[in-house]
């Protein structure tokens, strides 16, 4: 299987993927998604958001266990991040059907759709759809760096734009949702355990920054005469870090758009892109209010223009203690428990449904990077793992 999605969507030059939701490379990973569902006898289908979902058993009795995870990626992104648990989701039904595991639930392994919001900027699009947190308006109002609208792009990729929406009723069906995950850091690699079991993921958002200064000469334009947006965004970009170094928080400036991207030519707009986490909502506030005070500051010195705008938001995930524990006691006990910073579709779920996650060990903690790596012997701990929890949770005698 990881032979097989290695190729689809990957940079030649950078040997990162581009995933991106509804581009050919994600019709690739949904087409190799419905062969392995199919090749397994599961019954496939695509909901209404076109997430993706391979079941074993009535998906109608209800009280489902399902696992799984998405194929989209970040911009240049790695291999793990996302199919390692989708990959490893159909090991682990490999694994429990070589075990003659018997099935007292429905059983269910999916893919959500535009996990990591590369193209359309906003996180677990698939899953906010489904649990009621993205209105089909705010979902069509979604436009990428080219212009092409959230509709557009799901039409051409052959999905019906106007079926979009929550979609409650499938949801009542999950009884757990439990997704494995590389762990997007280093704490497992610290520990001897290949595999942990998360407790919470962070709050975190990201904000668009637009800084307004006028075109100019490069050459020609003394400094004293300039509205030059770039240095506002600069000296906002080094007052993230001083308030997320204050406030024990991360803040990156990850992308940002110049108008008009000239050599020679001072912008007439520089566009950036915060992304802030903090374990928790007064800290986040705290950094995200100050980045601003920061900007606005600048910006006033400047002459430039600012508007702020909060483009993706993710309140604080804790995940339920009573699934946590039964997972943690068919793992046999003390296994090692982490917080992440890192979003995931298991906590836009966690508001509708039980959710868990599993992290496999990640011995460089590099994620979001053509570099992100886990170890074979992991991530065959990891399937392992998964298989005792879905036969624990699915299989277990009433
Ligand atoms: O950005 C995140 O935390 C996740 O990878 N979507
Ligand atoms: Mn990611
Ligand atoms: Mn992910």
């Amino acid at each position: 299987m990881w032979g097989e999605l290695a190729p689809v969507g990957r940079d030649r030059a950078s040997g990162g993927y581009r995933r991106h939701a509804w581009t050919g490379a994600d019709a690739d990973c949904r087409a190799w998604f419905r062969g392995q569902a199919e090749a397994r006898g599961l019954r496939y289908e695509v909901d209404r958001n076109g997430n993706q979902w391979a079941w074993l058993g009535d998906a109608d009795a209800g009280d489902a266990v399902v696992t799984g995870s998405h194929l989209d990626s970040v911009p240049d992104g790695g291999a793990f991040d996302g199919p390692l648990g989708v990959v490893s989701s159909f090991a682990a039904l490999d694994e429990l059907r070589r075990r003659g595991a018997r099935f007292t639930r429905p059983l269910a392994i999916a893919n959500f759709g535009d996990e990591e919001g590369a193209r359309f900027g906003l996180a677990c699009v698939g899953s906010r759809l489904a649990a009621g947190q993205l209105s089909k308006a705010q979902a069509h109002a979604l436009v990428d760096a080219d212009g092409v609208t959230l509709p557009q792009a799901m039409e051409r990729a052959g999905h019906d734009p106007d079926a979009i929406g929550p979609d409650p009723e499938r949801l009542a069906r999950i009884g757990a949702f439990v997704e494995l995950h590389i762990e997007q850091g280093r704490a497992l690699d610290r520990t001897e355990h290949p595999v942990g079991i998360a407790s919470a993921i962070w709050p975190h958002g990201r904000w668009r920054f637009d800084f307004a200064g006028e075109a100019n000469h490069a050459g020609t334009t003394r400094l004293v005469d300039r509205r030059d947006p770039m240095l506002t965004y600069a000296a906002t970009v080094l007052a993230a870090r001083r308030a997320a170094e204050d406030a024990g928080a991360v803040a990156t400036f990850g992308k940002v758009a110049v108008e008009p991207n000239g050599v020679n030519a001072i912008p007439s707009l520089v566009r950036g892109w915060l992304d802030s986490r903090a374990v928790d909502q007064d800290t986040l506030d705290a950094v995200v209010t100050a980045v601003q005070a920061a900007a606005r500051e600048r910006a006033g010195s400047d002459g430039v223009g600012l508007t702020v705008v909060r483009e993706s938001f993710t309140p604080v995930v804790d995940f339920p203690h009573a699934l946590r524990e039964e997972i943690d006691r068919i793992l046999g006990g003390s296994v090692p428990v982490l917080g992440t910073g890192a979003g995931h579709d298991a906590g836009i779920l966690s508001a509708a449904v039980p959710t868990a996650m599993l992290f496999v060990r990640n011995p460089t903690g590099v994620s979001h990077s053509p570099a992100e790596h886990a170890a074979e012997d992991d991530c065959a701990a990891g399937v392992r793992a998964l298989a005792d929890v879905l036969e624990g949770l699915a299989c277990r005698s009433h």
